[in-house]
């Protein structure tokens, strides 16, 4: 009964150290550590795992992922063929939904200018218009964006969502595949992202899509809000977008290449406000319950929630 973890980016020890803690009883291995034998794993537990980790492991059950996107365990052309579980979680949610609000409220009520006019000393009046005059549209109506949506729709805000397949959520508008994304894209002024990044989503956040969206004279130009991941964006047409007026502005939390290289433009332009992919961490405390509570239910017979379609992505 032994966890195989493989996680880069984050302290290893300190989920190995929890998960002890919550099954003293358990087997807790850290892939690549001397004297680890891939062999007994049972569970693979991933974030930005080593290709091929899981390969010597012939006893695997299942792999659980401590986030919510799989994008970096499944581009592993080597991973088993054992049910991927996916993180869905109210901590985790509420941490997205905190930054997305955070984020739409920074563009609609002006702060960025109230910014710069404090560096200046200046006391600048600017008139602010109501949230239900704004519309957002989010881009994927899953677990995160779902309760984004909610939580925007109750501050005022008129929201629409896009997904795959259509939504009825009430007070949400529903739009859905290929055929429903333009009039999705007109109809809105800021565009949040919280889809999966796979083969269908890759490139999405590009300069034809910024053409598509909604130019009111609220913001100047359309906002875009990105948490998703650093793939669904063209960085170079987001600045394109941002020098020519077609976006007024841009919430970052995810990049082609993180940690951000120094170097890129995107740090110091004036229209671009980021985090460093920060916008909802997997914390381990509840993470690990979480897990572990699934490992339990699943060895008393009962089948894994969230377990991630494979061919689709996500
Ligand atoms: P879900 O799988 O619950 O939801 C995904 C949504 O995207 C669904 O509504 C799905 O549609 C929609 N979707 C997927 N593919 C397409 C497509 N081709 N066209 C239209 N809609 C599509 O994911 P979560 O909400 O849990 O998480 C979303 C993403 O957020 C994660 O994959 C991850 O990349 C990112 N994330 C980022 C974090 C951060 O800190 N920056 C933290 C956590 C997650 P349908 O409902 O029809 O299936
Ligand atoms: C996630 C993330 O997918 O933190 O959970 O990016």
């Amino acid at each position: 009964m032994s966890l195989l973890l493989s996680i880069s980016g984050w302290s290893v020890a300190d989920w190995a150290e929890r998960f002890r803690a919550l099954d003293p009883g358990r087997t807790i291995q850290i892939a690549g550590e001397p004297g680890t034998d891939p062999a007994l794993a049972e569970y693979g537990v991933a974030w930005k795992p080593a290709a091929g980790i899981f390969t010597s492991s012939p006893n695997l059950k299942a792999i659980f992922s401590l986030g919510a996107g799989v994008d970096a365990i499944l581009k592993d052309s080597t991973l088993p063929d054992v049910p991927v579980v996916r993180i869905i979680d109210a901590d985790l949610t509420m941490r997205m939904t905190e930054w997305v609000t955070l984020q739409v409220l920074l563009h609609h009520r002006q702060q960025r200018r109230l910014d710069a006019a404090q560096q200046r000393r200046e006391w600048l009046s600017l008139s602010q218009w109501a949230a239900s005059e704004v519309r957002v549209g989010i881009l994927g109506l899953g677990a995160l964006g779902r309760d984004s949506a909610e939580v925007l729709s109750r501050l005022g805000f008129q929201v629409a969502g896009w997904s795959r397949s259509p939504k009825s959520i009430p007070g949400i508008e529903s739009f859905s595949g290929a055929d429903g994304l333009r009039a999705f894209l007109a109809r809105t002024e800021i565009l949040v992202c919280l889809l999966p990044l796979t083969p269908d989503t890759t490139g999405i956040l590009n300069y034809d899509l910024f053409t598509g969206l909604a130019r009111g004279d609220r913001f100047g130009a359309p906002v875009v809000i990105n948490a998703g991941r650093g793939g669904h964006q063209v960085e170079a047409d987001i600045l394109k977008a941002l020098d020519d007026g077609t976006l007024s502005a841009v919430s970052l939390d995810v990049f082609g290449t993180e940690p951000l290289p120094v170097e890129n433009p995107l740090w110091g332009h004036p229209g671009v406000t980021l985090s460093p992919h920060s916008a909802a961490d997997s914390e381990p405390e509840p993470m690990c319950r979480n897990i572990m509570g699934q490992i339990a239910a699943f060895e008393r017979g009962e089948p894994l929630r969230n377990v991630v379609d494979r061919n689709a992505g996500y």
